[in-house]
């Protein structure tokens, strides 16, 4: 069969990014695995990034939910699953169907987001089922289904190497959408006319591998966007046929794009005309976009101002032509097409049509149906807030952490008295916020199916067994609702048997002249669904494959012309003090970081919360390298270590999305964004916040690394793994009175013997643990300046039997240099001794692969080497003039 590959190899799909990478997996038979990429898998073609790669280091038991834990007590399933139906179901009762609420995820299978949008819209009659894909995509579904009439991706991977120009709008794809980056670049490689446009108010990994890099104003993308419309138009570049045959609304969307001004995009008229000029001359043009587009007040007009050129010009789904917008979850379309969203209904039907409504409900055979829109992830928090919602359940997403305001979405969740939080951590912020946790399955143990950026659906498969008493996502769902009463309609004995009912439903696809429909795979056995090789829908018949959509011409409105919409620019508002919040992610991180943040490599690369800021603005608010910044907003505080770069937009700092309250004490963005929604999508502008930036004057400063679990009760914390345990770092007021204590509180260790040097001088402070064998358990240095120690070399140190007074020098000895920060996490080389190999000759990527081994196995740090080279060759440059 095709998922078993010698022994015991799986084919199956990695739960990160919507690239959607083919993995195979082999479990080593200890509760690891190995993995490598699937060289047969069409989105990856045996290609991995970093996260891919460390799949195997992220599968321990460490932390899982292993029981259903009612407040604090373990308890029964029957008991658990019977508490669920009974609270739910009072709620209605009492309360009518939108007192409850579930807030689900794009990282959950599509079997398990069909069950839970079959109870919740057909059995519970309520549509306040919604996901973090309201954070994520939803602008771009608001932009397809108002240009397309149908939330459609039109174009494949393959555009990316068909294309001559690819235009990258608010997206990292270098650290994102690694694999998909390296297929760009290779695709640059064999086809050096094929050029790249960067469109970013930073200059990001991406920018790198860019001809061109528009650093955009925050928010000025509908600015660009139809100033580019308007010029097309100028030099009868528009496809006048095509718009007359397909395309309604060219008018007055061309009339508002030419009222506008393109200077507002905070672009200069060279590199304004540089753009339009590549992009109106180029036939062949990609416009790739992501969350600088989507998570925005304005990101539904972000998405039509980029789809009124790909319309005006004909350039849609034709190979290498088209708009293309990623997904960011592994899922995030596959929750599009089960209609996980509040205002969707499943396989691209629409909750406010009655006979779409119908016939839903009769196929499900359910009591009743919801007739309107449930509410959008930030207003149902505002409800829990409010009191309006009784029981709430969370499956695979920590809002507490990702909402914006979250401190206030805290506040909220706690309010609600019910609530359910389905994981596979047992501590994160959002369990412990819950009554009741329920522990779920995670990747590697659950099976299922989901669709990446380019709808291929791909199979996740189980290759370890299930932990403790975990289950499957869509087993708790229907057991719960089997207590609801509805047992006969929910009698799932596996995913493959949701999947077909689930295809089957999708043939409504035909009678309501939806796009989406793969009933052509309704029958599919279980055999087949073992073996299922990868497929782009639809899939209306048997043996079927989709392609592209839309060269044809055919759109999804009722008279089947696509609609250009009239999109003005937001006004350009200064600010009237602080600076532009930006937030977004770091290369080998995930989200909250209750899976990666399990692996030492991906932690070695940024391990600590940060605030990118301008040289500039850092000099002008009196910030330092290494210094720490205390940023406010209007909702709240966080504390940050200073990263200066000219990287960043002047006037902007970014703070990345990862870091949690278990991660730090004050490293969480998420408070500190106020909650705007774009008014089309309900989308959370992210991207978008205003913040004050001060220096934080700590007393002092330490940095810890222990063979145990690190902690702090300091202002300014964060812990990460490391490959001898953990390590802090850490801030304080004020000095502690006795360092000792200090030192192990942080270290978590009681015992052990202690060796203390002070140098009140220098004010220094440094403390070694040594068990009773002689091993070093712990280290902790603290200084009142941000502490300088080779802090690999500590790590390094920890388990080995080190003296004391070599362990407390906090630096290698001269035959042992310090191989510095990670760079490259496969190989985990650090940065100086790829300096000091770039300083010996290696002066491409390639050399410095061959020297060190560096970016050789994923590729993910290949920009970042590039960088180096190219930094250090500037410097060589300088020097010798
Ligand atoms: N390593 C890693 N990869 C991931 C994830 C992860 O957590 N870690 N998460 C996945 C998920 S769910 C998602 S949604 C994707 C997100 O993938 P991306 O969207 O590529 O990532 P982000 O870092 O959120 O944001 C992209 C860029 O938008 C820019 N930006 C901000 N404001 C604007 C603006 O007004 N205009 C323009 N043009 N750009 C702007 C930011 O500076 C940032 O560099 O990544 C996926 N891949
Ligand atoms: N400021 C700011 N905020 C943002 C963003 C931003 O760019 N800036 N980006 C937004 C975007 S695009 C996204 S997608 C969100 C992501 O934000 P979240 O979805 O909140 O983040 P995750 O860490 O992915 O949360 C997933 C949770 O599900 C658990 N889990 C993993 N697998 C399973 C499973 O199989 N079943 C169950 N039941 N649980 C599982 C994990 O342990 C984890 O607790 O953040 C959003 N928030
Ligand atoms: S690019 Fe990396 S994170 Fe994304 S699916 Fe592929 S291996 Fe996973
Ligand atoms: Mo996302």
């Amino acid at each position: 069969m095709a998922q078993t590959i010698g022994a015991k190899t799986i084919c199956t799909t990695c739960p990160y990014c919507g690239t959607g990478c083919g993995v195979l997996a082999t479990p080593d038979g200890r509760g690891g695995l190995s993995v490598k990429g699937d060289t047969a898998h069409p989105a990856n073609l045996g290609r991995l990034c970093s996260k891919g790669s460390a799949l195997g280091e992220t599968v321990s038991l460490e932390g899982r939910a292993l029981d259903p834990v009612f407040r604090g007590s373990r308890i029964k399933w029957d008991d658990a699953l019977d508490l669920v139906a009974a609270k739910f179901l009072e709620a209605v009762d009492e309360h009518g169907p939108d007192s409850v609420a579930f807030y689900v995820s794009g990282q959950i299978l599509t079997e398990d987001y069909y069950v839970a949008n079959k109870l919740m819209k057909g059995y519970l009659g309520s549509a306040n089922i919604d996901t973090n894909s309201r954070l994520c995509m939803a602008s771009s579904v608001a932009g397809h289904k108002r240009a397309f009439g149908t939330d459609t991706v039109p174009g494949t991977y393959e555009d990316l190497e068909e294309a001559d120009l690819v235009v990258l709008v608010g997206s990292n794809l270098a650290w994102c959408h690694p694999v998909l980056y390296q297929r760009l670049v290779l695709a640059k490689k064999m086809n050096p006319a094929l050029k790249v446009v960067n469109i970013d108010p930073r200059r990001t990994a991406t920018s790198d591998i860019a001809d061109l890099h528009l650093s955009v104003r925050p928010d000025g993308d509908v600015a660009l966007f139809n100033g580019l419309l308007a010029q097309i138009v100028d030099r009868g570049a528009e496809d006048r046929d095509w718009i007359d045959a397909h395309v309604s609304g060219a008018g007055q969307a061309i009339a508002t794009a030419q009222a506008g001004d393109p200077a507002e995009s905070g672009l200069s008229a060279e590199d304004l005309a540089q753009f339009y000029d590549l992009w109106i001359g180029t036939e062949k043009v990609v416009t790739m976009y992501s969350q600088g587009v989507n998570q925005s007040s304005c990101g539904a007009d972000k998405v039509n101002a980029i789809l009124n050129c790909h319309l005006a010009t004909g350039r849609i789904g034709r190979p290498g032509m088209g708009p293309f917008s990623v997904t960011g979850q592994p899922n995030a379309m596959g929750g599009r097409e089960v209609g996980g969203l509040a205002n969707m209904l499943a396989c691209h039907l629409d909750i406010e049509n009655a006979a779409h409504r119908d016939a839903v409900q009769e196929a499900w055979g359910s009591p009743r149906i919801c007739d309107h829109a449930g509410l959008k992830a930030v207003d149902l928090f505002s409800a829990c807030g409010e009191g309006r919602i009784k029981a709430l359940w969370i499956m695979g997403t920590n809002p507490a952490v990702s909402l914006p305001d979250a401190e206030a979405v805290s506040q909220a969740i706690a309010r609600v008295p019910f609530v359910v939080v389905s994981d596979v951590l047992a501590e994160t912020d959002t369990t412990r916020l819950a009554d009741l946790v329920l522990p779920a399955l995670a990747w590697g143990e659950k099976s299922g199916t989901v669709t990446n950026s380019e709808r291929m659906i791909s199979r996740q498969r189980a290759l370890l067994p299930a932990p403790g008493q975990a289950r499957a996502d869509w087993q708790i769902i229907a057991q719960v609702a089997d207590r609801m009463g509805w047992g006969d309609h929910f009698a799932y004995d596996s995913a493959a048997e949701i999947f077909r009912e689930y295809a089957a439903l999708s043939g409504l696809g035909k009678r309501f002249d939806r796009d989406f429909d793969i009933s052509g795979l309704k029958d599919i056995t279980d055999a087949a669904y073992d073996a299922f090789q990868p497929i782009r829908w639809p899939v209306a018949e048997p043996g079927a494959e989709g392609g592209r959509f839309f060269a044809d011409g055919q759109f999804y409105h009722a008279d089947k012309r696509a609609r250009m919409l009239p999109v003005a620019a937001p006004a350009v508002q200064d600010l009237p003090r602080g600076f532009h919040l930006n937030s977004g992610r770091i290369r080998d991180q995930w989200h909250t970081m209750t899976r990666t943040g399990r692996s030492a490599r991906l932690s070695q690369h940024l391990g600590e919360p940060f605030v990118e800021i301008h040289p500039e603005d850092a000099k002008a608010q009196g910030l330092g390298p290494a210094d720490l910044a205390r940023l406010t907003s209007d909702t709240g505080e966080a504390i940050l270590r200073v990263l200066i770069t000219d990287r960043a937009a002047r006037g902007s700092v970014f703070v990345p999305i990862h870091w949690t309250l278990a991660t730090g004490a004050a490293g969480r963005v998420g408070p500190l964004v106020q909650e705007v929604t774009d008014p089309v999508s309900g989308q959370p502008a992210s991207k978008q916040g205003r913040v004050d930036v001060a220096l934080f004057s700590a007393a002092w400063y330490g940095f810890a690394a222990s063979s145990a679990t690190c902690r702090s009760a300091r202002p300014y914390w964060s812990v990460a793994r490391t490959a001898t345990g953990w390590s802090a770092e850490l801030a304080g007021l004020r000095a502690p009175r006795d360092w000792e204590a200090e030192a192990r509180y942080t270290l978590g260790l009681e015992t052990g013997t202690a060796s203390l040097l002070e140098d009140p001088r220098k004010g220094t402070v440094r403390v070694a643990i040594h068990d009773e064998a002689g091993v070093l358990q712990g280290l902790f240095f603290a200084a009142t300046r941000p502490v300088e120690v080779a802090r690999r070399h500590a790590v390094e140190m920890i388990g080995t039997k080190v003296a004391a007074v070599e362990a407390l020098a906090g630096r290698p000895g001269s035959d042992r240099p310090d191989p510095g920060a990670t760079v490259c996490s496969c190989y985990t080389v650090g940065v100086n001794t790829l300096r000091a190999a770039v300083a010996g000759g290696a002066d491409t990527v390639e050399k410095l692969g061959r020297a060190t081994c560096a970016g050789t196995n994923c590729g993910s740090c290949k920009p970042e080497l590039q960088a180096l080279i190219d930094a250090m060759s500037n410097t060589s440059k300088v020097a010798a003039e």
